[in-house]
């Protein structure tokens, strides 16, 4: 359906530690998130810092180093793996010569590029307008603009050049628009609750294999990809549980590190689906180092839309590219309840594990119990 966008556009990378114990799996992300945005990485700066530094982010030094790194690989763009200030943003591409983005712009442009429905569209509009009117003034506005180029689509560059009255008048016409079309969906949510289905809902950070697990559980066919951000607007559909009983699924978006606070509030609507479920269904890449870091990430973000207290039910997936080959099983927790499956969605492996912990969290005579 949508590929890896072509903007071609050279960029630096930098990413600096400030704790001893980042590893390769957050940086290997960065690069991720870059070519997700369309970027084409030509070198990635990293170095260790105590703290940032307040005028640039990094020392003068590094803004040396990633000057010359623009120059060698004639790059006009510089992408931070860390979430800048307006006026660090702004004293950087003052001093670059070139946009420099932060990792919540980064993050946007790929939400700016992969939204298709209308709901979602207005979302990520909305999330730009308010990442947009903390930065209205530009150190580069006077360099050539290229539209179109990562971090400038959207709303972004027109609002540039006017002021936050007019932003702030946008963004009540964009919340206007989605409460209607939010209201549209409590009305179909709605009729879905009258039917008292069980509701499930997949979620997890991205690029673990909801969608995968989706489409084979349920016969749907969304876009599953090996990329950040695959989905981002919720598909639902029914599921018969192994002993007949008819369940409501739904697939959405992946949640990643350092959430933009603004996206999480833009997206709440569609996280709705989320808050409203009867278990959710964490999926989590088992072949990864830094899952237990992931799954934090996560529950950080269900504190955020009020869901941390919905039963979890945590599907270990991919077991099928583990290095040390695991067959599929149930763990269970101190109350003799199943809290993690380990499954492979891709080889339809395990499903009969995940078919019965999902009926017995459901269907348990003991509701007190589900609680895990
Ligand atoms: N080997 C293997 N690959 C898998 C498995 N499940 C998913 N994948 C792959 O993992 C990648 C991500 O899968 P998706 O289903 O798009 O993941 P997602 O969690 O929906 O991702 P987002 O929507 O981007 O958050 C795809 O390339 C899948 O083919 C699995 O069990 N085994
Ligand atoms: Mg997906």
């Amino acid at each position: 359906m949508f590929e890896r966008p072509q903007s071609n556009e050279l960029a630096v990378l930098v990413h600096l530690h400030f704790a001893k114990n980042e590893d390769r799996e957050v940086i290997e992300e960065f690069k991720e998130l870059a070519l997700a945005a369309g970027a084409l990485p030509q070198c990635l700066i990293t170095g260790k810092q105590i703290k940032p530094s307040a005028h640039y982010f990094v020392g003068l030094g590094k803004v040396e180093e990633i000057q010359a790194a623009l120059t060698t690989h004639q790059a006009k763009l510089v992408l931070f793996n860390h979430n800048l200030s307006p006026s660090q943003e702004r004293n950087l591409e003052k001093r670059l010569q070139c946009r420099v983005l932060g990792r919540i712009g980064l993050i946007l442009d790929i939400f700016a590029q992969r939204a298709h429905s209308f709901e979602g569209k207005l979302q990520v509009k909305l999330a730009q307008l308010h990442h947009t009117a903390t930065r209205l003034v530009r150190g580069w506005t006077h360099l050539e603009r290229q539209r179109g180029g990562i971090g400038l689509r959207g709303p972004g560059e027109t609002q540039l050049e006017t002021d936050k009255r007019l932003i702030q008048q946008q963004i009540k016409i964009i919340k206007k628009r989605l409460d209607k079309v939010q209201k549209q969906r409590a009305q179909s949510q709605r009729a879905r609750r009258k039917s008292q289905l069980r509701h499930i809902s997949l979620i997890g950070y991205t690029n673990t294999g909801k969608s995968t697990l989706f489409n084979a559980l349920t016969g749907a066919e969304v876009f599953a990809a090996d990329q950040p951000f695959a989905t981002l607007d919720p598909s639902i559909r029914r599921l018969r549980t192994i002993d007949g009983k008819m369940v409501v699924l739904a697939d959405t978006v992946g949640f990643i590190r350092q959430l933009p606070h603004h996206l999480v509030e833009a997206f709440s609507a569609t996280l709705e689906e989320t808050q409203q479920a009867d278990l959710l269904l964490h999926v989590v890449d088992a072949t990864r180092q830094d899952k237990m870091d992931r799954e934090k990430e996560v529950n950080k973000v269900l504190q955020q839309i009020q869901a941390e207290k919905i039963p979890q039910l945590f599907v270990y997936n991919k077991i099928d590219l583990l290095l040390a080959p695991a067959l599929p099983h149930l763990e269970r927790n101190r109350f003799g309840l199943p809290h993690r499956v380990w499954l492979s969605a891709h080889q339809k492996q395990g499903f009969d594990l995940l078919h019965q912990a999902i009926t017995e969290l459901l269907f348990t005579q003991n509701p007190k119990k589900r609680l895990i």
